[in-house]
């Protein structure tokens, strides 16, 4: 069955998206909502997701404020269309035990594909070299023969200047449906002026007090840079990368008996090194904190309940010990 007939059949249609949805995929979510509409007068859309990110909670106040977002799945649909993501963990844990049936289910995304595909859908859109889903849709909406409102494209448009951080990873495809959709009739500005975040004033104080602490160190060339906070760990970390630290180890206390620590390296750092912060850093550092670490190679973090400081200390040394490993000096070469 085509795309079409899918959705011309349906009267029901569930658009769904993955955890802490942004505004790629509410975006999606919400101009195939109404290119649904378009093809099926009668037919009745629900978009779900767990949460959605404030961005997009954002972006959707500004374009599309009746648009309404469930966090629940009920009833039963003749149609779902999984938007943004492909792999049902990453719809988050209350709507995991949902049952796909492969044959009632399109997945519309740009990730990578994942192996068991067939298992959750029978209609995949998968296009990995795609910007955005954002853009997938444009070229949905280009097949079926449906003009985009100039609603639809400003939400397009959002989603594809959020996914491409703003068009440093656009390809000529990616500015042709830009152009494209500014004939149709996004505003721009506005699109723009969606995605600017100015974080709560406690958050931009934890920022500025984390730089004030700031321990700076230089080990094999590679700025690294540890302090402490109160909350906000996260941020302060992401903040102190864009200062320019190519590793950032942010302490926090929210509150007594709590160490929270979190971490965030440049992919240069990574790329080069190889030293993976979730593995090298803070799985030993969990332990330092009486607690569990874990994450990714560029971002992780650990949970525990004393030992902040030392935790801090620490880090560093387990940097220049991974350090050392993995790129012996040439003095140190027999
Ligand atoms: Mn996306």
């Amino acid at each position: 069955m085509t795309i079409r007939s899918l959705l011309e059949s349906s009267p029901r249609v569930l658009f769904l998206g993955h955890q802490n949805a942004d505004p790629d995929a509410i975006c999606s979510m919400a101009a195939l909502a109404e290119l649904y509409g378009q093809l099926n007068r009668q037919g009745h859309a629900d978009l779900v997701c767990d949460d959605v990110s404030r961005l997009a909670v954002q972006v959707l106040e500004k374009f599309s404020p009746t648009t309404k977002v469930s966090a629940s799945i009920e009833g039963d649909y003749d149609l779902v269309v999984v938007v943004d993501a492909n792999n049902t963990f990453q719809f988050g844990e209350r709507l995991q035990s949902f049952q796909f049936i492969p044959s009632k289910t399109v997945v519309i995304d740009h990730h990578e594909p994942n192996p068991d595909i067939a298992q959750l859908s029978e209609h995949p859109i998968i296009k990995s070299d795609a910007s955005s889903t954002c853009e997938i849709v444009i070229e949905l909406y280009d097949e079926l023969g449906i003009s985009v409102s100039p609603t639809a494209a400003s939400l397009l448009l959002a989603g594809i200047v959020f996914d491409t951080r703003r068009f440093f990873y656009a390809t000529g495809g990616t500015l042709d449906c830009a152009v494209r959709l500014l004939r149709a009739g996004a505003d721009y500005q506005t699109v723009i002026n969606s995605l600017v975040s100015k974080p709560d004033r406690s958050e931009r104080i934890a920022r500025l007090k984390a730089a004030a602490r700031l321990r700076i160190q230089v080990v094999d060339d590679w700025i690294v840079v540890t302090t402490s906070v109160g909350a906000f760990e996260a941020s302060a970390c992401r903040s102190l990368i864009e200062l320019g630290a190519d590793v950032a180890i942010v302490g926090g206390s929210p509150s007594k008996g709590v160490v929270r620590l979190s971490s965030r390296s440049t992919n240069e750092f990574y790329a080069q090194t190889g030293i993976n912060l979730g593995r090298d850093v803070m799985e030993p550092l969990g332990v330092v904190i009486e607690g569990i670490g874990g994450g990714h190679p560029n971002a992780a973090g650990a949970n525990g309940k004393r030992n902040r400081d030392k935790a801090l200390a620490v880090s560093i040394e387990l940097i220049r010990d991974a350090l050392a490993k993995k790129l012996p000096h040439t003095d140190e070469v027999t």
